[in-house]
């Protein structure tokens, strides 16, 4: 008898910084979604696609919940809330390293309308005393009914596959979705103006916060072989403007450098990357530019 194929989408939600985008990076085993030790770097919900011989797993990113403080905030915790309705099976993703806090008291209280199965899933693991996992554990345990609890480490990878077993098991009968080398339903465009993001919120470390936008204007081929890419990083002040140009340039170069490299990683192809910077005051809390720049509700 041929074995039946499984299929299903899963969402990872939590706490900004609990790990997310690391966990499904080292799932599909490719930089898709960006990351950084700032909450909120993930913006829209990415798709990450796992396909094994007798199963495809499609994992949503959310961008993280939270109580939102501006209009882009509050688009970014409905379109996490809207994806737990459409899903199979979700990953509620805690830090090992913090306790139970009003986070996660925001997240579980919108858990209570979603009627999936939630794996409570104590990532980071690495940093703490084995010892220190049950009590932990025991803040948690009766504030959902989780299906399961495992406890994992995204970045050094203990236990990953152990989850993805659970997974598998817990996925019914189902199409493969998407072809076995896809591995992201984003562009590539997306991708590469996150990978430009995540630089820019590395190199400024405070000084220039989340209100920047990186908008890919162009993408040719030369003749030499290389892809040209212009991109310009929207930011809503002058001063960040000046912060992010730095002293003869020298910022916008170092971001440049850093992001072309990864993103000839990911294309395979010699890059030369244009950055420009533009100010667009308030663009946060304007839907016609939200919408400009990618964020549809
Ligand atoms: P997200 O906001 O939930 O998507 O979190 P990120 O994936 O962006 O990770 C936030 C920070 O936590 C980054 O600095 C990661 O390197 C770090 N991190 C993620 N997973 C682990 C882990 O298993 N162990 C440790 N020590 N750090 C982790
Ligand atoms: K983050
Ligand atoms: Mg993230």
């Amino acid at each position: 008898m041929e074995k039946q194929f499984k299929s299903g989408f899963i969402a990872i939600i939590g706490r900004p910084n609990v790990g997310k985008s690391t966990f499904m990076n080292r799932v599909i085993g490719q930089k898709i979604a960006i990351m950084s030790d700032k909450p909120q770097t993930t913006r829209n919900k990415i798709q990450g696609v796992l396909t094994l011989p007798d199963a495809q797993m499609v994992f949503i990113d959310t961008p993280g919940i939270h109580k939102p403080k501006h209009q882009l905030g509050d688009f970014m915790v409905k379109t996490a809330i809207n994806t737990l309705n459409e899903v199979d099976a979700i990953l509620f993703m805690i830090n090992a390293d913090e306790g139970y806090g009003k986070g996660d008291q925001f997240i579980l209280d919108r858990l209570q309308k979603v009627n999936k199965p939630v794996y409570l899933i104590v990532n980071k693991i690495d940093l703490v005393h084995p010892d220190e996992l049950l009590p932990l554990i025991d803040q948690y345990k009766d504030k959902h009914n989780f299906k399961e609890i495992i406890p994992i480490s995204a970045l050094q990878g203990n236990n990953v596959n152990h989850l993805l077993d659970v997974l598998k098991e817990q996925l019914a009968e189902g199409p493969q979705y998407y072809p076995e080398d896809q591995i992201t339903d984003h562009p590539e465009r997306f991708i590469i103006s996150e990978l430009i993001r995540e630089k820019v919120l590395q190199f400024t470390k405070e000084e220039v916060p989340h209100s920047i936008a990186v908008v890919i204007e162009n993408m040719v081929h030369r003749d030499n072989g290389k892809l040209l890419i212009q991109a310009t990083i929207v930011t809503e002040r002058k001063t960040q403007k000046g912060i992010l140009i730095g002293k003869q340039g020298t910022m916008l170069k170092n971001i440049g450098k850093a992001a072309r490299k990864d993103i000839e990683k990911l294309l395979g192809t010699n890059v030369f990357l244009e950055l420009w910077v533009k100010v667009k005051k308030d663009w946060r809390n304007k839907q016609s530019q939200l919408q400009e720049f990618g964020f549809r509700s």
